[in-house]
């Protein structure tokens, strides 16, 4: 039996088969789990329906986290469906491209507006809509990034839009606790995925990363899936409010190259 045979979850942020949240999806499903999906616009949709499908998804709907109205009809469809809920796994970041290269200080308000937005204020618009589900506990789960804790060249306004987040998870572990419902957030190392292709840099911050880490290699898909696996499920069951970093060792690393 798997660790989430008969557990309910929604994955929102699958845009492909590289998406972190796709990784956790298939594992997931592997133990057991009946999942949800989202997709953003036509063009995902067209992406992650088939995909869904793969994994005999009970729940494929639009959900875009900056309309309320797309929030209330995605749950409205999730509780008509399912009337309770698991856990659910919040993997979605944007900032406007311009924002992720040259100077920080350079930042825009509305930039700075739609970053915090995506990326860190719909963590709590779902979290709002999916608590009323969890009638017998859960576990909400975000994916995050060091540049939160550090400076990273370019990451710029997401680094602040990750603190934000990170913060965010401490208090809604401290508000849902009562609720047997856990909080956490995964520190992922950097993935080639879509939302960091055509980011300046990225190749060769692969590079210089794996030779700073403790595992002297990157982090794969698998390993931010099977700790996200570890998260959601009952394994953690004495686990929240964490930011659980999967970065092959980076952050306790001092980044000396031997
Ligand atoms: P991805 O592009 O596959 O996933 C990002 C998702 O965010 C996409 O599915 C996209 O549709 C969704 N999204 C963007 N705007 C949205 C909106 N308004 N409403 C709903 N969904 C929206 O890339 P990924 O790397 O898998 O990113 C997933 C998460 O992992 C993000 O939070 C990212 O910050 C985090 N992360 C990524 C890395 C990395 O190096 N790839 C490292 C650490 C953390
Ligand atoms: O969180 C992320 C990616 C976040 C992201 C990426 C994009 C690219 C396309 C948010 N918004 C957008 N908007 C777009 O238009 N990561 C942790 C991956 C990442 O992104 C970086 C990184 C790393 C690592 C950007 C600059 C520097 C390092």
């Amino acid at each position: 039996m798997g660790i989430l045979q008969g557990k309910k979850g929604l994955i929102l942020g699958v845009a492909n088969e590289r998406s972190i949240a796709w990784s956790i999806a298939r594992l997931a499903h592997r133990e057991g789990a009946t999942l949800g999906f989202n997709f953003v616009g036509e063009a995902l949709e067209k992406r992650v329906r088939p995909l869904a499908e793969t994994l005999d998804a009970d729940i494929v709907e639009p959900l875009d986290v900056t309309s309320d109205a797309q929030l209330d009809a995605f749950f409205s469809k999730v509780e008509k469906k399912w009337g309770g809920l698991d856990f659910l796994v919040h993997s979605i970041a944007f900032a406007n491209k311009a924002s992720l290269r040259g100077r920080f200080i350079e930042t825009s308000r509305s930039d700075f507006h739609l970053a915090l937005d995506v990326s860190c204020y719909s963590l709590v618009a779902v979290a709002r809509r999916a608590v009323p589900l969890m009638k017998e506990g859960g576990s909400l789960l975000t994916l995050t990034y060091i540049g939160s804790i550090r400076a990273v060249p370019n990451y710029n306004v997401m680094g602040v839009a990750k603190a934000a987040l990170e913060s965010t998870v401490r208090y809604l572990a401290s508000d849902l606790g009562t609720e047997g419902i856990r909080v956490n957030a995964v520190s992922a190392g950097p993935i080639k995925t879509l939302a960091a292709s055509g980011i300046s840099g990225f190749k060769e911050l692969l590079t210089n990363y794996e030779k700073a880490t403790a595992l002297k290699r990157n982090v794969s898909l698998d390993d931010v899936g099977k700790s996200a696996l570890y998260l959601v499920s009952d394994l953690s069951s004495g686990v929240t409010g964490e930011v659980h970093y999967v970065d092959a060792g980076f952050r306790i690393s001092l980044g000396l190259i031997r």
